[in-house]
């Protein structure tokens, strides 16, 4: 992976081109911005955390379903990910009024919503982001009526997935923002996952946990930053190895022959043969990649399977 020219500077991140055809790497800055660039500063390693966060981030959703244009992290602050023609609308989703919301409406801070809230706003700078209604998207040709419910579909499920998991790690996940573009023709989730473009207030004490800090100098900036990764970042090093066991082809395998006449009784008279095994999943924290291999056969050898009358296979995950 050959990291080529610059191709777009923002207030957090550079997107550089690649080798790679549709391939980008995010670098991510430890300068930070508020208040639309009249706030500036400096958060010492939040490009690492941010960089890691939206690894970890991206991940977990993927394997929940949901497309995102995360490839792999490639150092302590760089991703790469599939490019996107980016699509300029931010959309917001809300559990508590806090922020702009809670200015708005007049709410107080922190009052729960009765069901998350999804808005969409104008990413301009210039304009200084301000709120879009549907009408206001079509009018300016943002995106369509059907990318619009998609977008709002996913932040709502991207919101049911990360809600809990965020509960698990002590966060209450107050609000967020997401950035979606497209990529042949299909909408994918971009930007980035991170304390920058999120609010988390700790479960316990209340305290926030987010670029809130920053904003309101609350101070412990970038401690907060830190902790929130070694929150999340905990049970992530470490592999699941996935192991399916099942008779070998030839050995009498009496559940299997059960099954199978049962199956022909009931008239599914197109299955030839039955074979019923096992599927065990095996966590193994801090192990690296190139031991797991060998370590869960040398396991499936010696006590997971029998060799003699089984056959095995073997999946990994990081
Ligand atoms: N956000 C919006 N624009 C940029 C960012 N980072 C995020 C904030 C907050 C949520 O969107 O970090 O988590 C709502 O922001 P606000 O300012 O509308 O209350
Ligand atoms: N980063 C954006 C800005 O500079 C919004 C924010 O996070 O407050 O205004």
């Amino acid at each position: 992976m050959e990291k080529r020219e610059l191709i777009y500077e923002g207030k957090a991140k550079r997107v550089y081109a690649t080798d790679q055809i549709g391939q980008v790497i995010h670098e991510f800055k430890d300068e930070a911005t508020a208040f639309d660039g009249k706030k500036r500063g400096i958060i010492e390693g939040k490009g690492r955390v941010n960089a890691q966060m939206s690894d970890i981030i991206f991940r977990y959703l993927e394997r929940r379903g949901i497309r995102t244009h995360h490839i792999k992290l490639l150092s302590e602050n760089e991703i790469l990910t599939w490019w996107l023609e980016m699509i300029p609308v931010e959309i917001i989703v809300r559990n508590y009024a806090a922020g702009s919301l809670a200015k708005r409406l007049g709410l107080p801070e922190r009052t729960e919503m009765r069901s998350p809230l999804v808005e969409f706003y104008y990413k301009s700078d210039e304009l200084g982001d301000p709120m879009l209604s549907r009408e206001h998207v079509r009018e300016l040709g943002l995106a369509d009526e059907e990318q619009m419910d998609e977008m709002a579909a996913i932040a709502l499920k991207v919101n049911d997935i990360l809600r809990p998991y965020f509960e698990e790690r002590g966060l209450v996940l107050a609000d967020f923002k997401l950035e979606f573009g497209l990529r042949e023709g299909r909408l994918y989730l971009g930007d980035e996952f991170s304390p920058d473009v999120c609010r988390l207030w700790d479960t316990e004490t209340g305290e926030v946990m987010d670029k809130d800090r920053f904003r309101q100098d609350l101070g412990k900036v970038e401690e907060t930053y830190a902790e929130v990764l070694r929150r999340i970042g905990e049970e992530e090093t470490g592999i699941t190895a996935s192991v399916f066991i099942s008779p070998k082809r030839g050995i009498l395998d009496p559940a299997g022959q059960a099954a199978l006449g049962a199956l022909k009784s009931l008239g599914f008279d197109e299955v030839g043969e039955v074979r019923i095994g096992k599927y065990i999943t095996l966590r193994l924290p801090g192990m690296e990649a190139e031991r797991v291999m060998d370590r869960v056969r040398e396991m499936c050898e010696r006590l997971l399977a029998n060799p003699i009358i089984e056959d095995y296979r073997i999946e990994i995950e990081e």
